[in-house]
């Protein structure tokens, strides 16, 4: 499916959600949200309860906390605007086009507009990134690598990219905060 394709995907949810509310349904997923499989959380964000965030799995393994958490769908993200990073991952290796929407943005969807992130993976691996490097460096929560979504398995659903062949103060930057199969985001104070 294209990213077209995608967007109208979700296009079509936020118009069904419209409906269901017009005809005085309850809403199960939060305002202009759609429904669908979820890729990826972010915690508290004064949701009201989803259905599709249960306890288990991965969430309980690694402590998601699912309180008050935002699920989001790939339409969902696919909704958001979206930046290219032409970038090399691991580093030094041919460049790739990342793409998908900011992190800052992401967050601020999360009601926490300027905030800091720990990203939390599959495997465990959590990556902390400040208030002041999400500003600065305007990293993305890649979902696309040259046109193809990244593979859950391989370094998708989601992976955080940074424009370091871009921005001189980041050349010397290794892949720490590269996280890969990220599927699951706490806002930080710092
Ligand atoms: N999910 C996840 N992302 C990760 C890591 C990891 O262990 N797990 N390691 C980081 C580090 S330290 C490096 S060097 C690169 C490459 O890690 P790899 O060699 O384990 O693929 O991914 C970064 N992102
Ligand atoms: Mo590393």
């Amino acid at each position: 499916m294209t990213f077209r394709h995608w967007r109208r995907a979700g296009l079509a949810a936020a118009f069904a959600g419209a409906l269901l509310a017009a005809c005085g349904e309850q809403r199960a997923s939060p305002p202009g949200l759609s429904s669908g499989q979820v890729i990826l959380v972010i915690e508290d964000a004064g949701a009201t309860a989803d259905p599709r965030l249960v306890s288990e799995g991965l969430y309980e393994l690694h402590d998601v906390a699912l309180d008050g958490a935002l699920g989001l769908s790939r339409a969902d993200l696919s909704a958001m605007s979206w930046r290219q990073i032409r970038a090399d991952f691991p580093q030094g290796a041919e460049p790739r086009a990342f793409e998908g929407p900011r992190l800052s943005d992401v967050l601020a969807a999360a009601g926490h507009e300027g905030a800091g992130a720990r990203l939390t993976a599959f495997d465990g691996y959590q990556a902390e990134v400040s208030a002041e490097m999400i500003s600065r460096h305007e990293p993305i929560l890649a979902l696309r690598a040259d046109g193809e979504p990244m593979s859950v398995g391989g370094l998708g659903p989601v992976m955080l990219v940074w424009p370091r062949l871009n921005q001189s103060s980041l050349s010397d930057m290794n892949d720490d905060l590269w996280a890969w199969g990220v599927f699951a985001i706490a806002p930080t104070d710092d």
